[in-house]
């Protein structure tokens, strides 16, 4: 079962702000909510492959009701269609996929419950209606904002946007990182990156939140640009002997048809023994693994290294292997110049300059796991092959990621399962991603990047920023800080950056960033702290084409047609990049005479070139999705490389795998760390690292004894779809705790918890379990903030305990390294929570919002919100779904 007790609706109880009536309506919705679990494949076993949608029998559609193929975009990894039911120029219901059948590569792709709820979030309380300017005088996190013209609106960005690039250059022009729609061909950029090149460019930035850290390491030990993705899941399930799920959690972060919880529900009826190493018992250890190891948060170095130790001493290392394509793992194979106790053998056994060798002992007393677990895993690992060790993110989205990421691919060469079927990199999970056509951006004349995470350094203190302190590059230093951030499909500065308090603080003092807009359809935190808000349509108002992403082996685009007319007075952005670009005098290159629609059309013409079997825009338009598959079978990583390492050289220096790399050795010595923190150091190996707010200092902290992690959570993805009540009610924000470390605290289930730490507070109630290791608790990131008077957040935003600082070379976000204290909250230290509440069965005589203020209606909205939930209660009895 993946519902833990915890969550299962029966125990829910009303949250404060909830009306009587309202409780009744989530009685019925809470449901209709379990039902969407099964029906996407995440509850029981025994339905995992029950639910197949083409036989479903549905309520009949109303009269005249026609379906229509959209998406959900949202950046969770899968991609799912929805066939939006339409009466009357209103959704009425939201459909599954129905094509697709019950095999391994041709699964139906069944959305999560989250996508399924897609009515409340495009029908919600919190959607911008207007553009809106925030109130002269009032600070940016005062949130104060009057309505305005859409005349105003784009007159008022094309004016600062003109005075920006005339008084800062174009440097100073930034498009924040943001996830929430940027999978979809069009709707990704929605224009903004073409509209500031075809002005003269913007500064860039590299990597993502999503692992920024693998990314760069993977540069110096595979020689790739990106993460070195491994053998997909589709070939474990077919050829190895074990899979280990390395802070990897598909059930949970993967969670359509298409992608991979349905790949794992496989997995598992082929009997495919499987290990989970987390610090949480998660989703995926709960429902597939035959084994869970708990290292601490940000220990997975030292548990590799107590491995090698075992693999190493008991003769188990894949030496032929090793020899062959590797560098640096012993003494006789290091590169030239470099002292030979540098190697990954002399560290493990004490040789090298620590002196100290890591035996199973030395890395029990560090991650957490009793060295017996240690060696019966290593002596597992060593004799067992081929095993696909596949790492997710979240042991990389530490303080010295980077060295975490690396241990674990390390462990994919010591047991030399690298290019085989069954093996895999010791990376993400593979996938055929074909490329088709994207919504052309041009080229960026501002070739100067900073890493994604150091935005608000670079409004700070940009002009303090180098290439050697912070990772800038295209230029040693940068020219200006920024001056104009444009927020689109993102929801960084008020909820998913690190440090929330310090964001808000560099936000308000605007003789910094000049000017903030927002582009987004609902009323965000970051909304809040900016300037202007733009308000853009959702996807089933406009229209784009829509790629998988990572889906494993099975491939598919899905055809989004516009099914409504956008609502209030929302845009796509496309239409306001155009304006704008009239307004900047470049409307005609902008657009080259396209509309939406004629993009949309362009893209699959453009499509048609590369894959010509692929189906005409109107035969897309019926079928809704098109699947395709690798021509070369399923995915097996570096398959090329272990045939032939000399004709197929990796692109490192050597043109193997730098187990060792001479590049970090050289830039150990040359990086600065002015204000270091402990841990803040480039290494070579791929060694443990004592951090800053990690494992160690833990131990030591009186005051904050706690790891807290913030896991992505099957209620939301990041923040998205974090104010719609359904998903509130059926996936609970709470902390999960261990048993002991509550009882030392008196805290029991459910009991309202205060965290904090020197950054922030944050209340929420207590998930009181033992699915989590003793010493660490992690709130589900992602939660929509509440703030009270005093600065505690009773939304339990896991970004108000979180620190900007960065990790050594990636410069990336170590979002899951933080040091906390949990005690029970204040007697009566309640905070009304924002009714977001949309009664679907009822049509509202009012129009209420908790930011009713900030986003106004206007009597007209009042008729047509009234009009459009009248539409929706005839349309249908339940809470969005089929029955
Ligand atoms: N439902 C849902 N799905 C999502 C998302 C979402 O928000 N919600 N977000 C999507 C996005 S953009 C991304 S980037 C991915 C994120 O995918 P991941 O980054 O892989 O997800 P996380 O939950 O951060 O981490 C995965 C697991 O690692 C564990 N973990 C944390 N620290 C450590 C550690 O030090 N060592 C080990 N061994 N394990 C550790 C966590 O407990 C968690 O179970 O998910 C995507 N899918
Ligand atoms: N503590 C902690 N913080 C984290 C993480 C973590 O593991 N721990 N994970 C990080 C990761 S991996 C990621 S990817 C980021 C994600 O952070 P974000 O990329 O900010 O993702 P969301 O919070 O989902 O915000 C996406 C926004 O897009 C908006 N949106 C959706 N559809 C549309 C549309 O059609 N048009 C427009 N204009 N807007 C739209 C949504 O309303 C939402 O406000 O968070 C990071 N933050
Ligand atoms: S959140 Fe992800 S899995 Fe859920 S419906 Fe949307 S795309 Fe599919
Ligand atoms: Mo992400």
């Amino acid at each position: 079962m993946t519902i833990d007790s915890g969550e299962r609706a029966s125990e829910a109880e009303p949250r404060p702000g909830m009306t009587r009536r309202s409780v009744l309506a989530w009685g019925s919705a809470v449901g209709a909510g379990a039902a969407l679990m099964s029906a996407a494949g995440c509850s029981s076993e025994s339905d995992t492959f029950g639910l197949d949608n083409r036989n479903v029998e549905y309520r009949p559609l109303p009269d005249g009701a026609k379906e229509v193929w959209s998406a959900c975009v949202v950046n969770c990894g899968s991609r799912c269609p929805l066939r939006l039911v339409v009466n009357d120029g209103q959704i009425v219901r939201v459909l599954p996929d129905n094509t697709g059948d019950d095999s391994l590569l041709g699964r139906q792709i069944r959305a999560c419950p989250r996508g399924r709820n897609m009515r409340q979030r495009i029908y919600n309380p919190d959607r911008i209606k207007a553009p809106l300017k925030r109130v002269e005088g009032a600070k940016r996190s005062e949130g104060k904002f009057e309505e305005i013209t859409w005349e105003e609106a784009f007159d008022l960005f094309a004016e600062k946007l003109r005075h920006t690039i005339d008084t800062y250059g174009n440097e100073a022009i930034y498009k924040n990182y943001g996830s929430g729609v940027w999978n979809a061909h069009l709707g990704y950029s929605g224009g903004w990156p073409r509209l500031f090149n075809l002005l003269g460019g913007f500064l860039g930035y590299y990597g993502n939140y999503s692992y920024l850290q693998i990314s760069q390491c993977t540069r110096f030990h595979y020689g790739a640009p990106d993460e070195q993705i491994s053998n997909s899941f589709e070939d474990a399930i077919e050829n190895s002997k074990l899979l280990v799920l390395w802070g990897n959690n598909p059930q949970e972060t993967r969670m359509s048809g298409g992608g991979l919880t349905f790949v794992s529900n496989f997995a598992h009826q082929k009997g495919l023994r499987i290990i989970v190493v987390d610090p949480r018992y998660s989703d995926s250890a709960s429902v597939l693994a035959d084994d869970w190891i708990a290292p601490r948060p940000g220990t997975d170095a030292a548990l590799v290294a107590g491995i090698a130790h075992v693999l190493f001493t008991e003769n188990l290392a894949d030496t032929a292997f090793l020899d062959k394509y590797c560098i640096g793992h012993d003494e006789e194979h290091m590169p030239d110049g470099v002292p030979a106790n540098n190697s990954y053998r002399a560290y493990i056994m004490g040789q090298g300059e620590d002196g100290v060798e890591k035996t199973p002992e030395w890395a029990a007393d560090i991650t957490g796991v009793p060295a017996h677990k240690i060696v019966s895993f290593a002596r597992e690992l060593g004799t067992t092959k081929p095993v696909n060790i596949s790492q997710g993110w979240g042991p990389q989205r530490h303080a010295n990621g980077e060295n975490q990421a690396r241990a674990i691919y390390t462990l994919a060469a010591l047991t030399g399962n690298i290019g085989i079927p069954g093996g895999g990199t010791g990376g993400r999970e593979g996938y055929y991603w074909p490329v088709t056509q994207w919504f052309p951006d041009g080229d960026n004349p501002v070739t100067t990047t900073i890493s994604c995470y150091s935005w608000v350094d670079a409004i700070d203190h940009g002009e303090e920023m180098t290439e050697l302190k912070d990772g800038v590059r295209g230029r040693e230093r940068l020219q200006t800080g920024i001056k104009f951030l444009l927020n689109y499909g993102s929801n960084m500065s008020g909820s998913q950056h690190g440090d929330i308090n310090k964001t808000r603080a560099v936000l308000d003092d605007e003789t910094k960033c000049e000017f903030v807009v927002t582009v987004d359809n609902q009323f965000t935190a970051t909304a809040r702290m900016s300037d202007l808000i733009l308000p853009d349509c959702t996807t089933s108002e406009r229209w784009d084409l829509i790629p998988s992403e990572y889906t494993g082996d099975m491939a598919y685009l899905i055809m989004g047609e516009k099914a409504i007319e956008p609502i209030f007075e929302s845009k796509p952005a496309y239409e306001m990049c155009t304006e704008i670009a009239k307004r900047m005098g470049i409307e005609e290159e902008f657009t080259e005479g396209r509309d939406l629609e004629g993009w949309a059309r362009w893209m699959q013409e453009q499509t048609v070139a590369e894959h010509p079997d692929f189906p005409s825009f109107d035969e897309l338009r019926e079928q809704g999705v098109y699947r395709y598959y690798n021509p070369d079978g399923l995915t097996v990583a570096l398959k090329d490389f272990r045939d032939d390492p000399d004709a197929n050289p990796l692109d490192t220096p050597s043109g193997k795998i730098e187990i060792f790399s001479k590049q970090l050795w050289d830039m150990s010595k040359t990086w600065e760390f002015p204000d270091a923190l402990p841990g803040d150091k480039i290494t070579a190996l791929p060694e443990h690292v004592d951090t800053w707010e990690g494992a160690l200092e833990a131990r030591k902290n009186e005051k904050y004894p706690l790891q807290c992690i913030g896991h992505h959570f099957k209620g939301r993805t990041h923040s998205t779809y974090g104010n719609l009540t359904l998903n509130r009610e059926a996936h609970h924000q709470r902390a999960w705790i261990n048993t002991l470390d509550a009882k030392d605290r008196g805290i029991e289930n459910n009991d309202m918890v205060r965290i904090h730490n020197d950054r922030g507070t944050i209340q929420l109630p207590a998930m009181v379990t033992p699915r989590i290791m003793p010493g660490v608790i992690s709130v589900p990131q992602g939660a929509w903030l509440n703030i009270d008077a005093d600065g505690v957040d009773h939304g339990g935003a896991v970004n108000m305990l979180t620190s900007q600082h960065k990790t050594p070379y990636a410069k990336g976000n170590g979002q899951h390294t933080v040091l906390v204290e949990v005690e029970l909250a204040p007697a009566g230290a309640s905070y009304p929570d924002p009714d977001r509440h949309i009664d679907l069965n009822e049509a509202p005589v009012t129009y209420t919002s908790t930011f009713e203020t900030a986003s106004g209606s206007s009597p007209n909205d009042i008729a047509r919100q009234a009009a459009a939930f009248a539409a929706i209660a005839l349309g249908t009895a339940d809470a969005g779904t089929h029955a």
